[in-house]
């Protein structure tokens, strides 16, 4: 009887499988503990760094050490990469432990921090293919609103159009889409939220909202509610090997956005 009922379920999976086109989105996580930092408060930031699904809450993908995490600020980057401390966090609850990653870091100057993560590329057994999510998140820093419309110079990179903090609930944001230093038009952008709430979508499609990039290379996205907001723009990045056989990479460009709930007495 359970052997019947576990290849019922199997092959349940599997169809399963065969008629859901979209997989799940995985999301590269740049959480820092403050977006915005004022004179008097605390200038020591804490980022996390986890391989997920974001609004499903996992599970959680094994993150090798990063290629690089790195800041810049007005226009000089710093490699931070000595200053990545390894988390092991179970996969799903009670599962096994994978790799994630955090770092600490000192706020000394004002002005925009550009924080940008070159994660390993993570091979995909179920889309037969690497991805590699090049992440990227903005803190302010002590008021000096300077920098965050500057181009890192990444792989792959999203230029905010849109100031990426001081954001609204509501507010549109808008990116322009780098792949290899030139514009990325017609391509998918997937869209995560954060769901440290526990927040069901009602059906699958919501999810992982997409949009696509215009002739331009250019996205934009209304957010409709508060949180920690993702874009993860899926570019091409080639081909990697892996145990003798060539697999696509998926170089993706994802950027982080804060957007802050509506005053009260505002409707
Ligand atoms: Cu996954």
């Amino acid at each position: 009887m359970r052997v019947v009922l576990s290849s019922l379920v199997l092959s349940l999976l599997l169809l399963l499988s065969l008629f859901s086109p979209r997989v799940q989105a995985h999301f590269q996580l740049l959480i820092p503990s403050a977006d915005i930092v004022a004179t008097d408060e605390s200038p020591r930031i804490e980022l996390k760094m986890i391989f997920t699904h974001p609004v499903e809450g996992g599970p959680h993908m094994d993150m090798g050490h990063p290629q690089l995490f790195g800041v810049m600020v007005r226009g000089k980057r710093q490699d931070l990469s000595s200053s990545l401390q390894e988390m092991k966090i179970p996969a799903t609850p009670g599962g096994p432990l994978v790799r994630a990653w955090r770092a600490e870091y000192l706020l000394r100057r004002p002005g925009d921090h550009l924080f940008y993560l070159i994660p390993q590329p993570y091979f995909e057994p179920a889309e037969g293919k690497f991805i590699q999510q090049i992440t990227k998140v903005v803190i302010n820093a002590f008021g000096a609103e300077e920098g965050w419309d500057k181009p890192v110079g990444l792989k792959a990179e999203i230029i905010p159009l849109t100031r990426p903090y001081g954001l609204w609930a509501g507010n549109t944001f808008r990116g322009l889409v780098l792949i290899d230093g030139k514009p990325a038009p017609n391509i998918e952008v997937e869209v995560e939220f954060l769901n440290n709430r526990g927040l069901t979508p009602p059906a699958e499609p919501f999810i992982t909202q997409v949009i696509k990039t215009d002739a331009q290379g250019i996205f934009s996205y209304s957010i409709p509610w508060a949180g920690w907001w993702a874009f993860s723009a899926l570019g091409e990045g080639g081909e990697l090997d892996h145990n003798g056989k060539k697999y696509p990479l998926e170089l993706d460009a994802v950027i982080w956005i804060r957007a802050y709930p509506l005053p009260q007495g505002v409707k």
